[in-house]
């Protein structure tokens, strides 16, 4: 079984559109396990780690403005195939591509103000979470469901 975790970020358009609740509750009723999870405004500095594949293109400074306008809510998930699942619920980066039914095709209508983020693979979402979280904030436990979710 391919366990993984994964970076998820709601982005400052998502906690003021008051969408926490909405997106924690997709995670969690999708089976993903939520590990880590905290609210804080990000630094640029640290933004410019997250982002730093983006650097110089024509969105980056309007990106690194947007993600450090207000509060961001950061998590780490864990789960089969956490990674794919994770982008799936997300939905297509273009909310006018992403499928309804996904976070971004439900909710968003600009590419930019896209409501969440989440790591495109295992590697990107341990270099992401370890911008923002210390290893000691991600806690081990079992879901009461797992022997149902994993049969
Ligand atoms: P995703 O993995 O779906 O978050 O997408 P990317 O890593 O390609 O892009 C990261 C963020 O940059 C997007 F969520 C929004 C922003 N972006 C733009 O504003 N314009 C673009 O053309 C591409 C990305």
């Amino acid at each position: 079984m391919s366990v993984e975790r994964e970076f998820i970020m709601i982005k400052p358009d998502g906690v003021q559109r008051q969408l926490v609740g909405e997106v924690i509750s997709r995670i969690e009723r999708m089976g993903l396990k939520i590990v880590a999870l905290k609210i804080l405004q990000v630094t640029r500095e640290q933004v410019e780690r997250h982002y730093a594949i983006h650097q110089g293109k024509e969105f980056y400074e309007g990106l690194i403005k947007y993600i450090t306008s207000g509060p961001v809510v950061v998590m780490v998930v864990e789960g089969w195939k956490a990674v794919k699942l994770s982008r799936k619920l997300v939905g297509a980066t273009n909310p006018v591509e992403a499928a309804p039914g996904s976070i971004r095709g439900d909710f968003a209508l600009d590419i930019q103000r896209n409501i969440i983020h989440a790591a495109d693979s295992a590697e990107n979402a341990e270099m992401e979470y370890s911008i923002y979280f210390e290893e000691e904030e991600l806690v081990s436990y079992t879901r009461f469901d797992e022997v149902l979710l994993y049969g």
